[in-house]
């Protein structure tokens, strides 16, 4: 990345960090319905990754997705007013906190069970070959996914047919209140799984910016050449709680002063005054970020409640509501 696209990473890290913040704050003061899962720590495996993808390009998430539907084109009002339930929201308030999506800009969905985008984002590669579109398409998700029965199908027929497809893992070392490492038989529980699968596999720290956006370009020109997918295990950690007001007690202190230490914007602070960047240019893009998220807030509260009508709209493919007679 050159200093100017580590810098604009930089205002998009700092920008979703303020929006998890914000959604934090507001579910706290009872603005937000249904549940939250916030990705405050996971912030450079989206725009790194992101970076290094084609505006046309497929992305799939988990429900832990605020990140990456920001670093794919939504805005951190679209999201707050989905959170909120608001006509202005990203889904209309049809998908909530847990289900981001924006087909236009191909991102295309935040899924609530565990690893049940896998063999869709599998199934959006084997569109982009059979096309010819050179597309490639990515899925994000959890280090609990890896035990999950649809992670292997799709890494199998991934690599049978040699799809342009991306398996990043977001190894946050949790499945909610379990440690990853004591149900899991090997030490890195996506990366150590692709032998097995005749795939690439690789380990990367998930934190730095610059080695995600770089691993993911590797991965995306392999796949666009024809050579099939790849798996990238992306170590990470979070800041909150697993979901909505979890305190995560149980997680030694001595790890999360550790991963808090490791923290990717501070990562990416660091690496762009080593380039010359100046200290004062880097907060000015954080007070920008600051300004933006207490706008987004401000509009999502005062967004208007959606109409009943809408309710039926845009939940079946014609946008209607006769399948269901
Ligand atoms: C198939 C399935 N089983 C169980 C659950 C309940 N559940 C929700 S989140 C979660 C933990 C997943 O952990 P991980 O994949 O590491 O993602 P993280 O939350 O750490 O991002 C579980 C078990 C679910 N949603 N789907
Ligand atoms: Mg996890």
């Amino acid at each position: 990345m050159t200093p100017e696209e580590l810098l604009d990473a930089y205002e998009e890290m700092a920008l979703i960090r303020r929006t998890e913040k914000a959604a934090h704050d507001l579910f706290m003061s009872g603005f937000v319905k249904g549940t939250t899962h916030l990705a405050a720590g996971h912030e450079a495996i989206a725009v790194g990754a992101s970076a290094a993808l084609r505006p046309d390009d497929y992305v799939f998430a988990t429900y832990r997705g605020h990140h990456h539907a920001m670093a794919r084109g939504a805005t951190p009002e679209e999201c707050l007013a989905e959170l909120m339930s608001k006509a202005t929201g990203l889904c209309q308030a049809k998908g909530g906190s847990m289900h981001l999506t924006k087909a236009s800009t191909g991102m295309l969905g935040s899924y609530a069970i565990v690893g049940a985008h896998l063999p869709m984002a599998a199934g959006a590669a084997w569109s982009a070959k059979l096309r010819g579109s050179g597309q490639v398409a990515v899925a994000f998700f959890g280090d609990g996914a890896t035990n999950i029965g649809a992670f292997h199908e799709a890494l199998n027929l991934a690599a049978v047919w040699q799809l342009p497809a991306l398996f990043v893992c977001e190894n946050n070392l949790y499945m909610e209140y379990t440690p990853i490492a004591d149900v899991t038989a090997v030490p890195n529980p996506a990366a150590d799984r692709a032998g097995g699968y005749n795939i690439p596999g690789e380990v990367i720290d998930g934190n730095d910016v610059t080695v995600v956006h770089e691993a993911v370009s590797r991965a995306a020109e392999r796949a666009r050449k024809g050579d099939g997918p790849t798996l990238i295990e992306a170590q990470t950690y979070r800041h909150f709680g697993h979901s909505r007001s979890d305190p995560a007690k149980y997680r030694p202190a001595e790890e999360v002063e550790r991963w808090l230490k490791h923290d990717p914007l501070d990562v990416a602070r660091a690496r762009l005054e080593a380039a010359g960047v100046p200290p004062e240019t880097i907060s000015e893009r954080d007070r920008r970020a600051a300004q933006v998220v207490e706008a987004a807030v401000t509009a999502a509260k005062n967004a208007p409640e959606p109409d009943r009508e809408l309710a039926f709209t845009d939940v079946w493919a014609d946008g209607s509501a006769t399948w269901r007679t």
